[in-house]
């Protein structure tokens, strides 16, 4: 094997965010931009010699070529295994999954997850570690100072590996082991869930659609749903993964998976839809006529998980991230166990999960998960609620309203106000900043402020600090706003606001979300500007 080692100089901006390094297609495959991060990657992690690493993507635009790149590398850094996925595409709950099952050193998952695909579209890489989850902070932080040193990188002069046949080859001293994910993972949900149950809710006339928005999930839904549990040919919809997604924007958000949304709140619409993102990791639900806050998800998955045989002895604790509501607390007290509230991002989550601390985890944005791996996990979430609706002989949307009867509903809304310029959603947020230490015991549009603050997380396992997680103000009566700006976008800002309220048992629990926290919107419009700063008339997208 012939190495080639090429100079090369720092590139600017190579600085993950909430989720991995994400750019544009053009940036990523630009001449030395992958290579350059790969090869900090490595160093940063203090070399991959002799180590064992996962690969695999999403398999949106440039997955491909960019997979030989970092074959070709980690061959030349001296890696001894390399474990890739079937024509480089693995979803992020299966890259998880192997990592740990594996015992490898890690997983480098090419994914720009809900970002849409495509040469105009976005890429990115993350980093997992042993553990099967994002890397932490300490770790991604050591992979940027190496991105800023980086004077040389290492690639091998080979030719590219056939992906699509399974099976062991060698490049030097590397094994390059390719595998196919499906079965493996399937395996893992029967374990966790009972598949019989579900044959049976299947068998009496149970009918899901599930949208795989043409992305990594598309395959592991098709034979664990359709094949093992005998749902309807058919139920999976968008079930084969293209590099760019067919066109659309693999978020299952009530915008970019309308046709879903639509079909649910229809006169012919089956009893359950769900939909998954462009990595797999994200879940949305939906019963007829009702589509599930995933914070509302979260709570219910958690108070209904001992249900499921591999959480029937119970959860030790749920932790969700800070903007998501406060759904998921009253379930934990109800339950007697402990809630942890964590910035957003799910690496958050590891030392929690690591520890034994939380059993189930979960994100507004549509993400659910639990210790099962170190990754929020779509396709889990889907199969749990199976589970649940055939234990319980109800529908998705009487559950939801069962849960509210017993412990309140939490009224959500999230409102994005996406590609902002940069520096005005910078000054909003900072001013804002200014004013809260003010705030409090102020009124706005009529509203009582009770406190408001710049959210801080100390690890509980660790003790690591992370500050600037988000703008919270707290008005008297228990609703909230919150106010951050996204880490996962490649092109300005995208401004995220997060609102709700809580309604008790004995409230009105019927009412549309909207209308119920109108008065918390305009309140934050009065407080922000949002609107006249950023020159839209609404938010871009409402959750
Ligand atoms: C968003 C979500 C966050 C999620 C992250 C990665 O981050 O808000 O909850 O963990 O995406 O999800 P941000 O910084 O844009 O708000 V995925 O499925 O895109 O990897
Ligand atoms: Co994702």
């Amino acid at each position: 094997m012939t190495i080639r080692t090429i100079a090369t100089t720092p590139i600017d901006g190579q600085e993950p965010g909430t989720s991995g390094l994400r750019k544009k297609t053009a940036v990523f495959s630009a001449p030395g931009y992958l290579e350059n991060y790969i090869q900090a990657l490595f160093d940063g992690i203090g070399g991959v010699a002799d180590q064992t690493l996962v690969v695999g993507g999403d398999g949106r635009f440039f997955n491909d070529r960019a997979i030989q790149t970092i074959i070709k590398m980690a061959a030349a850094n001296g890696i001894a295994r390399l474990i890739v996925g079937k024509a480089g595409i693995l979803s992020t709950p299966a890259a998880s999954s192997l990592i740990r099952d594996r015992k490898a050193d890690g997983g480098i998952i090419l994914s720009a997850s809900h970002n849409p695909g495509g040469p105009d579209g976005d890429f990115g890489v993350k980093f997992n570690t042993a553990n099967g989850g994002p890397a932490p902070e300490k770790v991604t932080g050591r992979i940027v100072a190496a991105t800023r040193v980086i004077q040389e990188y290492r690639i091998a002069d080979e030719v590219e590996i056939d992906l699509d046949r399974v099976g062991e080859v060698r490049m030097g001293g590397t094994a390059v082991e390719i595998v196919d994910p499906v079965d493996r993972y399937a395996a893992l949900m029967e374990t966790l869930f009972d598949f019989d149950k579900i044959v049976g809710l299947f068998r009496s006339g149970f009918r899901l659609t599930f949208d795989a928005m043409h992305a990594a999930t598309g395959p592991y839904a098709t034979e664990i749903l359709e094949n093992r549990l005998g749902a309807a040919t058919g139920s999976v919809i968008n079930g084969t993964p293209l590099p760019d997604f067919g066109g659309g924007h693999p978020d299952p958000n009530p915008v970019y998976a309308k046709p879903l949304f639509d079909l649910m709140f229809s006169a012919d619409a089956p009893d359950m839809g769900a939909a998954s993102d462009g990595d797999g990791d994200r879940n949305i639900v939906l019963g007829r006529g009702l589509a599930v806050a995933p914070s509302d998800s979260l709570a219910v998955l958690a108070a209904n998980a001992h249900l499921a045989p591999g959480y029937k002895n119970g959860l030790a604790g749920i932790a969700r991230s800070m903007p998501t509501s406060r759904a998921a607390d009253i379930v934990a007290q109800a339950l007697g166990i402990a809630c942890f509230e964590t910035p957003t991002g799910w690496k958050f989550f590891g030392n929690l999960l690591d520890a034994g601390m939380a059993t189930i985890c979960g994100e507004e944005s549509a993400g659910t998960g639990s210790n099962h791996i170190r990754e929020k996990d779509g396709l889990w979430a889907v199969l749990l609620w199976l589970n649940i609706v055939a234990e319980r002989g109800i529908g998705i949307a009487d559950i939801v309203r069962d849960h509210w009867v017993s412990h309140g509903r939490h009224y959500y809304t999230r409102h994005d106000y996406e590609d902002v310029d940069a520096e005005t959603a910078g000054a909003l947020v900072a001013e804002l900043r200014e004013r809260l230490g003010a705030l409090a015991g102020t009124q706005v549009n009529g509203l009582d402020i009770e406190s408001a603050d710049d959210f801080a997380y100390t690890d509980p396992v660790d003790g690591s600090l992370t500050e600037h997680q988000g703008l919270r103000i707290h008005f008297t009566g228990g609703a909230r706003a919150v106010l951050r700006l996204s880490g996962t976008g490649t092109a300005g800002a995208t401004i995220r606001i997060y609102m709700e309220l809580y309604e008790p048992p004995a409230g009105d629990l019927d009412q549309d979300p909207q209308m119920a926290l109108a008065a918390i919107v305009d309140a934050v419009e009065t407080l922000t500007s949002v609107r006249a700063r950023t020159g839209r008339a609404a938010p871009d997208v409402v959750t």
